[in-house]
């Protein structure tokens, strides 16, 4: 196969010799190509088509049991000095790295077809946009690719002779757990990912370029690049406020990216837009203020719990267009469904392994979908996409929120005092861990800005990075950490989430515009209960208030946890935050 530009012929020659493939194809991004490979996949069985009047251009796919989500242990920065991937990163040396992955890719293809995917993160040609080429030897991953990016000649087109450009390899190879990698080369713009097949292992575009290279590229181009939902909240004087957030895996992004305002918002006017539910790259405008894009084009979102009630816009979303991944197979109509859908568990069903999901299953409690079951869906089938999701420019930021899974110490929402506070804020996230990932479930564990398992550099100079950005930043946002998650003391939540999110919504956009109160906690500005609307709730103002506390103690045994994680970055760790951190523990005096 001929290319015109040299570095991209390189890298297609050399991954063509090392993998060995039967056949090479490059994929153009027309809906013919496409559509024959969904054909193809179909006749292999890697997808099954679904009910087309019920569901069009619908299909599922159940991915080896062994390879249901992302797997940091496996998960690799590989650079020259370790210092570079620093303290929370698994390192390889990068030469080592190429080494032993080049046995493992040798002749892996062999018997398949490698696809060639041109596809650009952000709107084709905006200067905000990057350019990447995966290879892969996965009808699903091509297909998955073209919803999530944008694909096709037109990327090579704009690409022209540059060589700046990511390079990515994906081979299937034999799925052997003990032989998975996924190995980000930020020093060379390259990741290479073999022996998994499922989502944030395999759709390079995501999280290992959109947030661990480009993260890297970030820090010396100037910008950040973010696990961050990007939303728009138009209140009733017509106007439109963004809000960029970060939460970890499976802690409500693609939810509050979409929610719809409970119905006394709505009656008021409040309408909420999505920009995007779980990438942001964001950048200083001309005027000094932030603004952010959505590198993504489509929607990978956690299906099990997606509901006509919890996120009617997620739903819809998948209602065209979509392929999911690891749900159950309702065979009474040849549709999907999962825990949480509805009430009607499906009687004739395929769970997620692939067996019969039988009544009996059901009786003991097995789950039919697995608990990171996903759907992936266009971007444009949302209702509620913003009319912002192409803006080359982005959107301006008034807030930047931080949050995570708490049962107990965090409170439903606290702002910080400054930038710099605010950055601490971000690095001293904490949360439960979730089935995003595989290990253990329910694990508090840190979590900086979310960004743990996707920080492409030493996490010390990404706190470097963030404060630095601050000086460029006239116009700043606010800074706001929530916790949608805490609980009494048998384990339920104490706060509704999802649409009744808005509440607190709004009290962040009214303090960006200095139009609500506050009182001063030892962790920062917290709002008096009756500063939350709860018109048309059944809560009171002492169920908040007990949502808004901040209990010292606790706060104690956090800020001797904070201490103990910052003592991994040794002399990385901004001074500024050592100092954040002396005041936190004074305060809390
Ligand atoms: P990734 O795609 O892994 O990055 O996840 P995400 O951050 O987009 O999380 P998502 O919105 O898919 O939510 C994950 C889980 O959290 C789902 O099971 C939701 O039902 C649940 N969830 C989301 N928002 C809320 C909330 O406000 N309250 C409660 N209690 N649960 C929520
Ligand atoms: C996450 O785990 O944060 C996801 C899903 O958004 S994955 O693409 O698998 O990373
Ligand atoms: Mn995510």
């Amino acid at each position: 196969m001929k290319f015109e530009n040299k570095g991209v012929q390189k890298f297609i020659d050399e991954s063509i010799a090392l993998c060995a493939p039967d056949k090479v194809v490059l994929i153009d991004g027309s809906e013919e190509q496409l559509e024959s490979l969904r054909a193809e996949a179909c006749s292999t069985g890697e997808m099954i088509k679904l009910n087309q009047e019920l569901l069009p251009g619908c299909y599922l796919h159940r991915t080896a049991v062994n390879d249901v989500a992302r797997v940091e242990g496996r998960t690799f920065i590989c650079t020259e000095k370790e210092e570079d991937a620093g303290p929370t990163n698994n390192w390889m040396q990068k030469d080592k790295a190429y080494e032993l992955l080049k046995g493992i890719y040798k002749g892996a293809m062999k018997g398949r077809t490698m696809y060639i995917i041109p596809f650009s993160m952000g709107a084709v040609g905006s200067p905000f946009s990057k350019i990447g080429i995966e290879l892969t030897d996965s009808i699903y991953v091509v297909l998955n690719m073209a919803i999530m990016t944008r694909v096709g000649q037109n990327v090579l087109d704009t690409l022209g002779d540059s060589d700046d450009f990511v390079r990515g390899l994906h081979a299937k190879a034999d799925l052997d757990e003990e032989k998975r990698y996924i190995c980000q080369f930020p020093e060379d713009n390259t990741i290479m990912s073999v022996n998994s097949g499922y989502g944030g292992n395999v759709l390079l575009g995501k999280k290992c370029f959109a947030l661990r290279i480009a993260s890297y590229q970030g820090r010396k181009e100037g910008w950040l690049a973010e696990h961050m939902l990007i939303l728009g909240v138009e209140k009733p004087n017509g106007e439109t406020k963004y809000i960029a957030a970060a939460f970890p895996s499976a802690c409500g992004k693609t939810n509050l990216a979409m929610l719809i305002p409970p119905k006394e918002f709505a009656e008021k006017g409040y309408k909420v837009f999505t920009v995007g539910d779980d990438i942001a790259w964001i950048r200083v405008g001309a005027d000094g203020r932030l603004y952010a894009i959505n590198p993504e084009n489509g929607f990978f979102g956690v299906a099990p719990g997606t509901n006509a009630k919890s996120n009617p816009n997620a739903l819809a979303t998948t209602r065209k267009g979509t392929i999911f991944t690891n749900v159950v197979h309702n065979l009474e109509n040849n549709t999907v469904w999962w825990e949480g859908l509805d009430k009607n568990p499906p009687k004739k069903a395929i769970d997620w392994k692939g067996n019969p999901w039988t009544e009996e299953d059901r009786a003991n409690g097995v789950k039919g979908a697995h608990p990171n079951s996903r759907f992936t869906a266009p971007a444009k089938n949302c209702p509620c996409i913003s009319p912002e999701f192409e803006n080359p420019q982005g959107v301006p930021l008034d807030a930047i929120v931080f949050g995570g899974r708490r049962a107990k110490t965090a409170p439903l929402v606290y702002e910080a005092r400054d930038w710099a506070h605010g950055v601490f804020v971000g690095s001293i996230m904490a949360s439960e861990t979730t089935a995003a990932a595989s290990g253990a479930v329910g694990v508090v564990r840190r979590d900086p800005m979310a960004m743990l398992p996707f920080c492409g550099y030493n996490m010390g100079d990404y706190f470097a990075h963030w404060l630095e950005m601050g000086e460029k930043v006239t116009k700043k946002p606010k800074f706001f950490n929530v916790n949608w998650f805490r609980t009494d003391d048998e384990g339920h939540f104490l706060w509704p989430g999802f649409g009744d999110n808005l509440r607190v919504l709004d009290w962040i956009l009214k303090r960006t515009e200095g139009e609500a109160e506050a009182v001063e906690t030892p962790i920062g500005y917290v709002p008096r209960p009756e500063d939350i609307d709860l018109n048309g709730l059944d809560m009171t103002t002492e169920d908040v208030a007990d949502l808004l506390t901040v209990d010292k103690e606790l706060w104690k045994e956090d800020a001797a946890g904070i201490e103990a994680f910052y003592a991994k970055f040794g002399d990385k760790l901004p001074k500024a935050l050592a100092d954040e951190l002396a005041t936190l523990k004074n305060n809390l005096k």
